[in-house]
């Protein structure tokens, strides 16, 4: 049975595509989970691809791949948290509480934008951070997740 790889995303990125493209690109939320599984197909995982603007659906999220990882059958996150990257508390205590194996990812380099986007609560708990590298951070965290 394949392992799993969970890709979630959090508040306002269902609006990729649209919403200010000159920081986030101009590909969409559908072409994201389209190179995601391509990635995934390359390697010989299963994808779980969701998109939530509301918190408790993403620490929902974690702790359903929690279960996984105990199950031994979670291969890694790729954890996009939006805005909550710099404000949840409830996001860090999921990664912690289910110990999952995560990589946090922002498309932008959010150290180039503002200073309150520099502070992220997730990056403690988490293994690996990508950021600014665009829609293509997800393929790459794909890639590093089925090395470990
Ligand atoms: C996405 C968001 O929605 C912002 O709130 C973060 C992140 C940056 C991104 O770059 O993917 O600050």
């Amino acid at each position: 049975m394949p392992r799993t790889v969970h890709v979630l995303n959090g508040p306002n990125l269902n609006l990729l595509g649209t919403r200010e493209p000159q920081v986030y690109g101009a590909q969409t939320l559908a072409d994201v989970q389209q190179l995601c599984e391509r990635a995934c197909e390359r390697h010989g995982l299963r994808l779980v691809f969701q998109q939530s603007n509301h918190e408790g659906a993403l620490v929902d999220a974690i702790h359903e791949a929690g279960r996984e990882h105990a199950a031994g059958q979670l291969a890694g996150v790729v954890l996009n948290a939006g805005a909550y990257t710099h404000t949840s508390v409830a996001l860090l205590d999921a990664i912690k509480g289910t110990g999952v194996p995560l990589i946090e990812l922002h498309i932008s380099n959010v150290f180039a934008r503002e200073a309150f986007r520099h502070r992220s609560w997730i990056s403690p708990a988490a293994r690996a951070v990508i950021c600014g590298l665009g829609v293509a951070g997800y393929a790459l965290a794909i890639d590093a997740i089925a090395a470990w």
